[in-house]
C-alpha cells in the first residue's frame, strides 16, 4: 500500500513537533497546513512564554513534559538553543503551599523527576533577586528550563522537511473533505489537499473546526497576561544575548505567579487576574488583519495587583516598570488536561488540541505511536477525546469548567476537591433518600455519589465505646473524609449495608453477533450459559488494559456489560461490526442500582424473593431476573466490597420503591446506608483493582495481577497475540500494609527502599477491618510480599509490608456462603 498521506492542521508546537514524530516513524507524505505564516503562525506557541515545570499530579502529564525537555534539549537550530535547563524554582510564601510543595516533591520522586525541597536562604542563593524573609521555602527541579518555542517548532519542522514534509503557510482549513465514514482530504483556498489522515493541532482555533465536522472539542480560549519589565539593573552583565536566561524559572503559586528572564530584563506571567474567555466570533473579525489575533492588548487593571506583589517576591523590580504586555490566548478544558484522539465517526479525523508548550513533544510522539501503531505507549485515558460526559459537551458545562480551570492553574487542589458549580445534573432516584439520611456527596461523571451519611455518626460512636482505633488524620488528609466512613465499612462487614451503585457505567449488548463481539472484545470466556457473570478485560492491541468489565448474559443474545466510563462506550462502539447484528445501548440513566452486602444481607433480601436466592440457588458470579416484592430487578451476585449480597439491577421508574422496600425490610437487620469512602476502603481490603487509578493501558494483565481473568484457550481476542509475545513484567501492582495504625496516604506517593525511589502508590485507604491503611503500589517485579518498603507522605516516611493478596477474606469465605 502507498504511504498514507497526512495533513496536520496547524504548524505552532504541536503540528510541527507531530510532523517531526511522524515522518520520524517513516510516513513522510505530511503536509502541514496553517492560517498564518510559519513559523511565528499568530498562534498560542508565537507568544508562549516557554516555561518547562514538568512535575504535575498526573503521571502521563510528567511524562509529555520530560519528553518535551528532552528532546528540545537535543534539537539544533541556528538561532541558538531550543531548551536552556535553567532549572525550575517554585517558592512557598504560606504554610499551605509549603505543605504543597512537598506533595509536589512526592509526585517529582514517584514519576522520577529530580527535585528538591530548600529552605528560604538556599531559593535566594539559587535565585538572588528573591527576598529571603518573604518566602518559606521552595521546590528546585534542576531539570525543568526553558523552552524556546518557535525555535523549537522550526527545527522540529525542519527535521520534517528533510524527510520530505511541506509546510504551507497562510493555508486557511475550509472544510474537512470526506466520504464514506472516512476523511479524504481538507480544502482551502487554494484547492484541495488530498489526505487519509488530518490531524488538527490548531491550538484554541481547533474547536471552530471540530464543529464542522460534528466533533465538540472541549476548549475555551482564555486570555492570559504577560509582561515584560524595563532592565532590571541587578540583571545587567548577567546573561548573554544567546544565553538570555541563567537564573532558574520561578513560580510564586501564592499570588498566581511565574517568571522568567529576558536577558536584563523580566517576564512575568499572571493568572490571578478574572477568567477572560475569548469570543471566537468576534475574535475573527476583530483581529481579520492582525499578524498576532493570538495578542489582544494588554489590560492594566487586572495586573495591578500582580506588579505590587511581584515587587514585594523580588524587591529589585522596583527600580524597573512594566514596559509592554499583551493578554495572550490559548486553550483551557474542563478538566486542565489535553484533548487527544480519533473521531469515532469520522475515521482518519485526528485532535491533538489544548497542548501547552510544556508538554507538546510528549503529546505529539504519543500521537504519532496511535496513529502509526494503533496505541500510544504512554496512557492517555486522562487526555482521550472520548472521556467526558455527555452533559460536560455542553456549551454552559464547557464555559463554566474551563473558567474554574484557569482559576485553579495554580490553585493547591485537593484530590478528592469537586466541582462547586453544576452539581445535580446527575442524580439516582434514590437520591432525596440519601439527602435525608445526610449523605455528603462527591461528585463524578456528573453524578451525585454519597461519599458517607452524616445519618451513621452513632455508629461511630459505638466504635469508639468499644475502643476502636480511628486514626487522627493530618488537616490535609482530613479534608472531604469523615471517619464514619469507617463505621461504615465496619457494619457492612458486620451486619448489612446498602450502597447506591447506580453510577456504575452499564451498557446493554444485543444481538445475533453480541456474542461474538465480546468473545473478540475481551479476554475472559463469555460463552457460559444466559445467567452467568463474568469478570474480563478489555485489552488493546499491545496487551494493555483499556478496562475491566463484567458480562452478566441475559438471554443468548443479549448481555448487561458493567463498565468504567465513557472510554468504555466509545470503545466498543468502535468494534462494532457493520453488518446490524449489534446494539449498544447505554442504560446506565434509566436503570439504577443497589448494592446490598453484608453477613445478614440474605436474611434481609430472601423474603422479599420468591425464588430461592440461597448459596446453591443464586451461585456466586450468577445473576437472576425475579421480583422483589412487585419489583422487577436483575440480581448479579457480585460484590466489589467482597460480602455476600448481590446488585440489584431495576429500571428508574422503581427506583424510589425498590429503596424503600430494602430499607423497609433492613429494618430489623439495622441496615444502613453506606458511601464511596467505606466502599472503597473494603474493594481495597479485597484485593480488587480501580481501573484508572490502579491499572491503565500501560499494564499488561499479568503485571496488575488480574491474569486470572484472561483465557486463552477461548479463541481470537484483542490483544491475545501481543500477550502472547510479552516480556515478563518488570514492574507488579502489590499490596502494601503500613505498620503504625495511624500512618496514611492517598495516593501518588513516592515508594522507596533504601532511599531509592523504587514505585509509586496507585490507590490507598484506611481499612478498619486490619487497622491499618492498604495501599496499592507499582513495585520492581523482584519485590516479594514480606518485603518492608518506606512511602514518603509530605515529608515523613512511614513504613510498610508488601502483604500477599488478598488482605481481607483470601479464602473467600465471606462471598461463598
Ligand atoms: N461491574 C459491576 N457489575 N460491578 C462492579 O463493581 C464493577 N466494577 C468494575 C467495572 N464493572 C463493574 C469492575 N471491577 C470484581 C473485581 C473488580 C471489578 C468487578 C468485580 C470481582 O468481584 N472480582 C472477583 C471475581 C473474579 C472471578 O470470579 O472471575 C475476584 O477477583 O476474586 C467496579 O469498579
Amino acid at each position: 500500500m502507498a504511504q498514507p498521506k497526512v495533513v496536520i492542521i496547524g504548524a505552532g508546537i504541536v503540528g510541527t513537533s507531530l510532523a517531526d514524530e511522524i515522518t520520524a516513524r517513516g510516513w513522510t507524505d505530511v503536509t502541514v497546513l496553517d492560517r498564518g505564516p510559519l513559523f511565528a503562525t499568530g498562534g498560542s506557541t508565537s507568544h508562549a512564554p516557554g516555561l518547562v515545570f514538568q512535575t504535575n499530579p498526573s503521571k502521563t502529564m510528567s511524562e509529555f513534559a520530560r519528553y518535551t525537555a528532552t528532546k528540545f534539549g537535543s534539537l539544533e537550530h541556528p538561532g541558538g538553543w531550543c531548551f536552556n535547563p535553567v532549572g525550575g524554582l517554585e517558592v512557598a510564601t504560606t504554610p499551605q503551599r509549603l505543605t504543597e510543595l512537598h506533595r509536589k516533591s512526592g509526585w517529582a520522586q514517584s514519576w522520577g523527576i529530580d527535585g528538591r525541597l530548600l529552605d528560604a536562604a538556599e531559593c535566594a542563593t539559587l535565585h538572588p533577586l528573591l527576598d529571603a524573609d518573604r518566602i518559606l521555602g521552595g521546590f528546585h527541579t534542576p531539570a525543568d528550563g526553558l523552552a524556546k518555542s518557535l525555535r523549537a517548532a522550526e527545527a522540529q519542522a525542519n527535521r520534517a522537511i528533510a524527510r520530505g514534509a511541506q509546510f504551507r503557510p497562510h493555508q486557511d482549513v475550509l472544510e474537512v473533505l470526506n466520504a464514506g465514514g472516512r476523511v479524504t482530504g481538507v480544502r482551502t483556498a487554494d484547492g484541495v489537499v488530498d489526505a487519509d489522515v488530518v490531524v488538527c493541532a490548531a491550538g484554541f482555533w481547533g474547536a471552530q473546526l471540530g464543529k464542522t465536522v460534528g466533533l465538540t472539542i472541549p476548549l475555551v480560549p482564555m486570555a492570559h497576561q504577560y509582561v515584560k519589565t524595563g532592565q532590571v539593573a541587578e540583571l545587567v552583565g548577567r546573561n548573554s544575548d544567546i544565553a538570555e536566561a541563567g537564573l532558574p524559572i520561578l513560580r510564586h503559586q501564592d499570588q498566581d505567579l511565574y517568571y522568567r528572564e529576558h536577558g536584563d530584563r523580566i517576564g512575568i506571567g499572571y493568572y490571578g487576574h478574572k477568567p477572560m474567555p475569548v469570543d471566537m466570533a468576534t475574535l475573527l473579525t476583530d483581529t481579520a488583519s492582525e499578524q498576532m489575533p493570538s495578542m489582544l492588548p494588554f489590560t492594566d487593571d487586572d495586573f495591578a495587583p500582580a506588579w505590587r506583589e511581584s515587587l514585594h517576591l523580588l524587591p529589585t523590580l522596583g527600580d524597573s516598570k512594566i514596559e509592554e504586555g499583551f493578554n495572550g490566548i490559548f486553550s483551557f478544558t474542563p478538566d486542565g488536561m489535553s484533548i487527544m484522539g480519533e473521531h469515532r465517526d469520522l475515521s482518519g479525523f485526528w485532535v491533538a488540541e489544548a497542548v501547552w508548550v510544556t508538554h507538546s513533544a510528549g503529546v505529539a510522539k504519543a500521537m504519532a505511536e496511535w496513529i502509526i501503531e494503533g496505541a500510544p505507549r504512554t496512557d492517555v485515558h486522562e487526555c482521550d477525546l472520548y472521556r467526558f460526559e455527555k452533559p460536560a459537551l455542553s456549551a454552559d458545562f464547557i464555559l463554566e469548567t474551563s473558567s474554574q480551570a484557569f482559576v485553579e492553574v495554580y490553585d493547591i487542589v485537593h484530590p478528592h476537591q469537586f466541582r462547586e458549580k453544576l452539581r445535580g445534573l446527575r442524580t439516582s432516584p434514590f437520591y432525596t433518600r440519601e439527602q435525608e439520611l445526610g449523605a455528603f456527596f462527591f461528585e463524578g461523571g456528573c453524578w451525585e455519589r454519597p461519599a458517607w451519611y452524616e445519618s451513621n455518626a452513632p455508629l461511630l460512636q459505638q466504635l469508639r465505646d468499644r475502643g476502636t482505633h480511628i486514626p487522627e488524620r493530618d488537616p490535609w488528609s482530613a479534608k472531604f473524609y469523615s471517619p464514619i466512613s469507617i463505621a461504615e465499612s465496619v457494619w457492612t462487614r458486620e451486619h448489612v449495608a446498602m450502597y447506591d451503585m447506580t453510577p456504575l457505567t452499564r451498557y446493554e449488548v444485543a444481538g445475533p453477533g453480541a456474542l461474538d463481539l465480546l468473545q473478540r472484545l475481551t479476554t475472559n470466556n463469555l460463552d457460559k450459559s444466559v445467567g452467568s457473570v463474568t469478570y474480563t478485560l478489555m485489552l488493546d492491541e499491545t496487551g494493555g488494559i483499556r478496562s475491566d468489565l463484567t458480562v452478566a448474559r441475559l438471554s443468548p443474545t443479549s448481555f448487561q456489560v458493567g463498565a468504567n466510563g465513557p472510554l468504555d462506550f466509545d470503545w466498543i462502539t468502535r468494534q462494532l461490526p457493520d453488518d446490524g447484528s449489534v446494539t449498544l445501548r447505554d442504560i446506565t440513566g434509566g436503570t439504577c442500582c443497589v448494592g446490598v452486602w453484608g453477613p445478614e444481607a440474605r436474611e434481609l433480601v430472601q423474603p422479599l424473593c420468591a425464588d430461592d436466592i440461597s448459596h446453591q440457588g443464586l451461585k456466586y458470579f450468577r445473576s437472576l431476573q425475579t421480583y422483589l416484592g412487585a419489583i422487577p430487578v436483575t440480581m448479579m451476585r457480585v460484590s466489589y466490597v467482597g460480602e455476600l449480597g448481590w446488585e440489584i439491577y431495576t429500571t428508574a421508574e422503581h427506583g424510589a420503591a425498590l429503596w424503600d422496600l430494602l430499607w423497609q425490610a433492613g429494618r430489623d437487620h439495622g441496615v444502613i446506608a453506606a458511601g464511596r469512602i467505606a466502599f472503597n476502603s473494603l474493594r481495597i481490603e479485597k484485593g480488587y483493582r480501580s481501573w484508572g487509578a490502579d491499572m491503565t493501558a500501560e499494564h499488561t494483565p499479568k503485571a496488575a495481577g488480574v491474569d486470572f481473568a484472561v483465557r486463552p484457550a477461548k479463541g481470537e481476542f484483542i490483544g491475545k497475540a501481543a500477550l502472547e509475545s510479552a516480556d515478563e513484567p518488570r514492574t507488579m501492582l502489590r499490596s502494601i500494609v503500613f505498620d503504625d495504625p495511624s500512618a496514611i496516604v492517598l495516593g501518588k506517593e513516592p515508594v522507596l527502599i533504601d532511599g531509592a525511589r523504587v514505585g509509586y502508590v496507585t490507590s490507598a485507604a484506611y481499612s478498619a477491618t486490619i487497622g491499618r491503611c492498604i495501599a496499592y503500589a507499582w513495585l520492581p517485579a523482584d519485590i516479594e510480599p514480606g518485603d518492608g518498603v518506606n512511602v514518603e507522605y509530605l515529608g515523613t516516611t512511614r513504613t510498610a509490608v508488601v502483604h500477599t493478596e488478598p488482605v481481607v477474606d483470601p479464602d473467600m469465605t465471606r462471598i461463598r456462603r
